[in-house]
């Protein structure tokens, strides 16, 4: 993006090209109403400039005497919009042509066509949010679930940037402390008010861990859990995947051996999404491509946060399948049974012994897909695949500062315990809140924004 520049007054088409109701082209800065005055014509014969801010006013956009759309504009005044700076907005009928011409109209007056994620860019430049409220415009834009829309809306109304900075305040109390030891030396090094201290780094310390924990299930919630299905060959896991989709995404045949390569889909389990990979069930491979299909199997099972193992119901337990349950040590799993429209032959009493969460289903019909999907859900919200609450913090970005501010702070306690010099312990809190000050953007490179503002659309 560059040298961010508030000066110019900057406009986009904010809406998605293309056909649709409306299309709106949107202006911010100090000329927005300056140019909208001499683009616009009111059935009122006002002009934008003088109209009070959050109004709309229908007329046309005209050049050169012609009128090119018939539009609904709207104003809305700094700094009370969403930039902080004036902000125009014209509905246009949005054929592609009437708005990119208003676009074009308004980028020949004098507006520069903005960057990805200008506009929100402005609007933390311009102090209305912080970085982290920005990157929540991203999520909320990006959110394929209600629990992920829902994390990204209480970031963007500020609660993370709320618990840090009461964070920033407890450790600014006790760097000023720590100060005051360094400038009168006199007193014991590191003893003088170390009480205090040690207060307002315990109270930090365990702010920024609660955070850490709750961005384990703010990364499910963002990101969602990885779940993969195996079983030997024939099985019907190809079957099930689709079974889950609701819709034929994998090829099934009766033939073992037909996935050759993992299938990967996002599905949505109780507002989660889930990440879930169909594998070959291949155990023995027979040439190159298999033996390469049964690599990726693994891979996808030790990756995986969640693993569903697969059971033929019509058929007894070989030691194909006790070969995949060895393997399967230590993961979190849920055995299915599959095929109870066949009569059954397998060991099922075995099975349920042998596993915490066991369920009967057919793929094939399909019947008791929704005892496997609440199998699911209730392994994430109990906890074992990742803690249920709070929801607030989702992004790498924020979990990266946080943890570097943390551990930070854990070596100061442990300074300050033993009785290291005052000086010593400030630095480490100094560092700490150059952490915390780039979480929520107090602390700045042209090169971060770029990165993060370049991910937005045009327009946003
Ligand atoms: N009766 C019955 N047949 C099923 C069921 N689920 C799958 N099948 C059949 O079992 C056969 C194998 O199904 P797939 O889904 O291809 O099995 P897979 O485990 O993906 O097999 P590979 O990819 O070869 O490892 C097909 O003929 C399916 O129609 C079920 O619930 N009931
Ligand atoms: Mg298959």
């Amino acid at each position: 993006m560059g040298q961010a520049n508030l000066n110019d007054t900057i406009a986009a088409v904010s809406t998605p090209l293309g056909e649709g109701g409306i299309g709106i082209v949107r202006l911010s800065g100090r000329r927005a109403l300056g140019i909208a005055d001499k683009i616009f014509v009111s059935k009122e014969r006002k002009k934008p400039s003088a109209f009070k801010t959050y109004t709309t006013h229908y007329g046309t956009v005209v050049e050169d005497g012609q009128v090119i759309d018939e539009v609904i504009l709207t104003v809305m005044r700094s700094p009370g919009s969403y930039t902080r700076e004036d902000i125009v907005e014209i509905n246009c009928h949005a054929g592609i042509v009437a708005t990119r011409r208003v676009l074009e109209l308004v980028l020949a007056h004098g507006c520069r066509l903005a960057e990805p994620g200008e506009f929100t860019q402005r609007a933390f430049l311009n102090g209305r949010i912080d970085l982290a409220q920005a990157e929540a415009v991203l999520d909320i834009i990006r959110a394929k679930t209600d629990s992920a829309l829902k994390i990204g809306i209480r970031q963007l109304e500020g609660l993370l940037s709320r618990e840090i900075r009461r964070t920033r305040e407890a450790l600014l109390e006790a760097l000023s402390l720590l100060e005051a030891n360094i400038d009168f030396p006199e007193e014991d090094p590191g003893r003088f008010e170390s009480g205090r201290i040690r207060q307002g780094l315990v109270a930090a310390d365990e702010k920024l861990k609660g955070l850490l924990e709750s961005s384990k299930s703010g990364r499910v919630f963002r990101e969602g859990i990885h779940v993969v299905i195996c079983g030997k060959p024939n099985v019907g896991k190809s079957s099930l995947l689709n079974a889950l989709l609701k819709y034929e995404r994998s090829i099934v045949t009766p033939v073992a051996g037909t996935t050759r390569d993992t299938v990967e889909e996002i599905i949505d389990i109780k507002g989660i999404p889930v990440r879930i990979v169909d594998t070959a069930g291949l155990l023995k491979p027979r040439g190159v491509v298999e033996k390469k299909a049964v690599e990726r199997s693994k891979e996808q099972i030790d990756r995986a946060d969640l693993a569903l193992i697969l059971f033929d119901g019509s058929r007894r337990i070989t030691g194909e399948d006790r070969l995949l349950i060895s393997k399967l040590k230590n993961k979190n799993v849920i055995a299915v049974i599959n095929k109870i429209d066949l009569k059954q032959r397998i060991e099922e009493p075995w099975i349920r012994k042998t596993f915490k969460f066991t369920v009967g289903l057919s793929a094939k019909i399909p019947r008791n897909i929704h005892l496997l999907e609440d199998a699911i859900s209730g392994l994430i919200f109990d906890g074992s695949v990742c803690s249920g609450e709070p929801l607030m913090i989702a992004n790498l970005r924020h979990v990266n500062a946080l943890r570097g501010a943390q551990i930070l702070i854990a070596q100061a306690l442990d300074s300050l315990d033993n009785k290291l010099s005052s000086e010593f312990i400030a630095q480490d809190v100094k560092e700490a809140l150059v952490k915390l000050d780039e979480l929520l953007g107090m602390r700045f490179s042209e090169d971060l924004l770029d990165r993060i503002f370049g991910e937005f659309c045009i327009g946003k």
